[in-house]
């Protein structure tokens, strides 16, 4: 846990830790200081609520919300800050994650959560995402994200080179 955090990462349960690692281990990587907690839009409403309430006031700029089934924790914290809150949905053995997606996604209008895609994948662009926003008033994270984006670059193409080297071994 981070001195100051920027960013909030919150979770409806200890069972979606193994996802939002992800978003953990962008956010330590890209050196944002973070805090991480479980707190659940059904089973502790009134400490969600709160928490939503009070993160501006200590500082928090943005929070990211992994929650799964019934998916309603972004859009609680979002109905309770004005603070950009990203969605993560947890993948489900019940409907394969499209559940969470949904109930994640589908806000009414005028409290936008801004949701990611399912699972893992989704909880690394939250953490991306989170990063880009804090970018836009901070040099050091916009050089970060721009080195970040040509080593992703580069990786393709070394892939690609590997690949046209399997294919003129076995053409
Ligand atoms: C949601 O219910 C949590 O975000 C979790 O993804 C799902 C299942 O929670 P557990 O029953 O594993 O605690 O609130």
């Amino acid at each position: 846990m981070s001195e100051n955090p920027k960013i909030a990462i919150v979770m409806g349960s200890d069972s979606d830790l193994p996802t939002m690692k992800s978003t953990v281990k962008v956010l330590a990587k890209f050196e944002v200081p973070f805090e991480l907690r479980v707190l659940s839009a059904h089973r502790s409403p009134e400490a969600a609520h709160n928490f939503a309430r009070e993160a501006e006031q200590r500082g928090i700029r943005i929070l990211i919300a992994g929650a799964g089934g019934a998916a309603h924790l972004a859009g609680v914290l979002a109905a309770n800050t004005t603070l950009p809150v990203i969605g993560v949905p947890m993948a489900t053995d019940r409907a394969g994650g499209l559940d969470s997606l949904l109930s994640t996604i589908q806000m009414p209008r005028g409290v936008p959560v801004a949701t990611m895609g399912i699972g893992s994948s989704g909880a690394q662009n939250a953490a991306l995402l989170a990063v880009q926003i804090l970018a836009l008033c901070d040099d050091r994270l916009a050089k970060d994200i721009r080195d970040f984006r040509k080593q992703l670059a580069e990786s393709v193409e070394e892939a690609d080179r590997k690949v046209q080297e399997w294919l003129e071994e076995n053409s």
